[in-house]
Formats: structure tokens, sequence, C-alpha cells
């Protein structure tokens, strides 16, 4: 249920910096003024600032610098997702969390949501840079009907919902997929995507989609050892982003071509993943836990197994893999 609060906030959100009265409020709420007023002073701690004008209200003249439930809300357009958001200032990992979640059996389209993480971490345990309220460091609880096998091309349908919606906020560059888990711009890492799951031997009880998505960080936010092989959104397109709007873009089409690949299989998001992938067409090199391959990459099997023509001439599927585009 929606908090006053929260619904205050929302009021104040969707009133496009037009001044509200606290007895209006009061009135809409059905609350006194003084809990109005104790709810302003909290939404003032969170961040958020107003002015007064006189005999008008109150406006709404800066919005908090947090990526919190209510501004991702006022603009999510989803049946599903979204529609629970835990926010926190700070978590070792929001995988971490999302797993105690589904313990206690949360929903489908279930999100939590960090503006920095202590212990974030990519494959493999790799330690994940999550910089102080610069990302979008998420993880997506989902619970599609499909077999616990088909969970790596679920990776591959959320970086096609990633491309998506960071072209539909920025203008300036042209983001791709790099296979399996990373989005790139222009040759460097802006996100990557880490897909766990809780499942029985035939079924999927759910799949942790974790998002590390490098937004507003400046090069100088970065990590030294990073300097070189990563990027932002904000750096590429030459300005700030607002993360709520893109956080509500990406649910939309997670929402979307997730349910698209359970109804109709890999079939239609394969078509996608080709006109956004920057490694087909590529000479590889692809670390496995058992080998490396290279050569060229030719394709994706209608599964989402990587294919690689060896020198040889031999074609190798590549299930999980670290590949260097050369
Ligand atoms: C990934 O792993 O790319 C998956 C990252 C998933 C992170 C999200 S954040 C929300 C959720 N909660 C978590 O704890 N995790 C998920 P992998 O392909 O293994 O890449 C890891 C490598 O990327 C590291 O070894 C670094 O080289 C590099 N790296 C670390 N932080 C980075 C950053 N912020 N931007 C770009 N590259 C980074």
């Amino acid at each position: 249920m929606t908090s006053i609060k929260d619904k205050i906030l929302q009021r104040f959100l969707t009133a496009n910096g037009e001044p509200i009265s606290g007895q209006q409020l009061a009135d809409e709420l059905h609350v006194s003024r003084t809990a109005i007023w104790k709810h302003m002073q909290a939404l003032q701690q969170d961040g958020y600032t107003f002015d007064t004008v006189k005999k008008k209200g109150y406006r709404l003249i800066a919005k908090s610098n947090k990526l919190d439930e209510m501004q991702i809300a006022t603009h999510l357009a989803t049946a599903r997702y979204g529609h629970k958001i835990y926010h926190y200032d700070e978590v070792d990992s929001t995988q971490l969390v999302a797993h105690e979640l589904i313990r206690n059996g949360a929903a489908d389209g279930t999100v939590v949501i960090a503006e920095t993480q202590t212990a974030g971490r990519g494959r493999m345990q790799r330690p994940w840079d999550s910089a102080q309220g610069q990302g979008v460091w998420m993880t997506t609880i989902v619970r599609p009907n499909i077999l616990p096998h088909q969970a790596p091309q679920f990776t591959l349908v959320t970086a096609v919902a990633l491309v998506h919606a960071m072209s539909d906020v920025c203008y300036n560059f042209k983001p791709s997929i790099k296979w399996p888990n990373d989005i790139l711009i222009n040759g460097k890492k802006c996100a990557g995507i880490l897909t766990e799951m809780v499942a029985e031997a035939d079924r999927i009880q759910a799949l942790l989609i974790g998002t590390g998505i490098n937004v507003n960080q400046q090069q100088a936010d970065f990590p030294e050892e990073l300097h070189s092989i990563a990027t932002s959104m904000a750096i590429e397109e030459g300005e700030k982003i607002d993360r709520a709007i893109f956080v509500a873009k990406y649910l939309g089409y997670l929402e979307q071509f997730g349910d698209i690949y359970v109804k109709e299989g890999f079939g239609p998001i394969k078509k996608l993943w080709e006109e956004a992938s920057s490694t087909i067409g590529k000479h590889v090199r692809a670390t496995t836990l058992r080998e490396v391959i290279e050569g060229e990459a030719v394709g994706i099997t209608e599964t989402g197994v990587l294919e690689i023509r060896t020198a040889n001439g031999e074609i190798k599927s590549v299930y999980s893999a670290d590949i260097e585009v050369q």
C-alpha cells in the first residue's frame, strides 16, 4: 500500500511545478495539516526541495537525486514489472537482497535498487564497481514459465531490453551487445548483466536479473583499473541522464520482450539481438571454464548459444565464456 508520504510525493511529481496547498493535500488524503507538514519535512530530509508560494502552497523545485520508487513509478507503463520496488541507500549486493525476497515469495517483476553496493559482483564473484548515486545497481526478480536450461537466454532478452531503453533516452551513441552479458558503447563497457536462478531440477522458481548500468559517472569516478575499459551513458551522451526515466523504460522493455520470449520462444528475440550485437562477424577469443576458443563468431543458435568457426573450419558451440573481440 502506498504510504501518505509517497502519495504526497506522487502529487508533487505529477504537478509539473504547480503549487499545491497544504489544505488541499490534507483534504485529498484525509489527514490533518500537521500530518502533511510532517511528511513534507520528511521528504525534504530525503533530498526533495520545495518552496512556498504565497497563498498557494508548496511547489516542488528539485527532485531528490535518489532513484526511489515514486520517481520510477511516475514514468512506469508496465503491467507487472516494477510495481514493487525496494530502494536502499546501501546494500552488500542487490542480488543477495533479492535471494532473500524470493525465499519470502516476492512477486514476478519485483525490483531491488541500491544507490551503492559494498559487495556488488559480476560473474564468478568478480567485483562490480557501484559508484554512489551514479548508476543503476538493480536486480529484477522474474518468474517466467521456462525450463532451467533456458535461463541463459534471459540474459540475451535483458541485453536487448537494455539497448532499447538506452536508445530511447540517449541520441548521441548507439549501444551494442557483446555476447553474452555486456553492453558496450564505443567499445567500452557501460553495463553488465548477471543472471542467477533459483530452481528445482525441472522448474525455475525465479530468475534474478542483475543489471549494473553506468549512467552518470564521469571518467574520474571510475577506479583506475577500469579507466580504459569502462564508460557511462552520460560520458558518451555528453549530458546527465534521468535515471528514473531510464529504469522505467528498461522495465517496460524487459516485461515486453520477456513476455514475447515466454510465449513465442527465442526466435523474435534472436532477431532483435542480432540487430544490436557487435560480436557477430568478428574475430573473437572465448575463454570458457575448460578451454580457449579462437575464431570468427558466426552467429547465435536458435537457443542463444554462440557459434565460433575456428581456423580449421570447425564450428564450436560456446554456452558461457568471457569474450575478447579482436
Ligand atoms: C558483469 O559481470 O558484467 C555483471 C555485472 C552485474 C552487476 C549487477 S549490479 C546489480 C546486481 N547486484 C550485483 O551484485 N551484481 C549485479 P562480468 O562479465 O563478470 O564482468 C565483471 C568485470 O567488469 C570486472 O571484472 C571488471 O573488469 C569490470 N567492471 C567492474 N565494475 C565495472 C563497472 N562499473 N563498469 C564497467 N566494468 C566494470
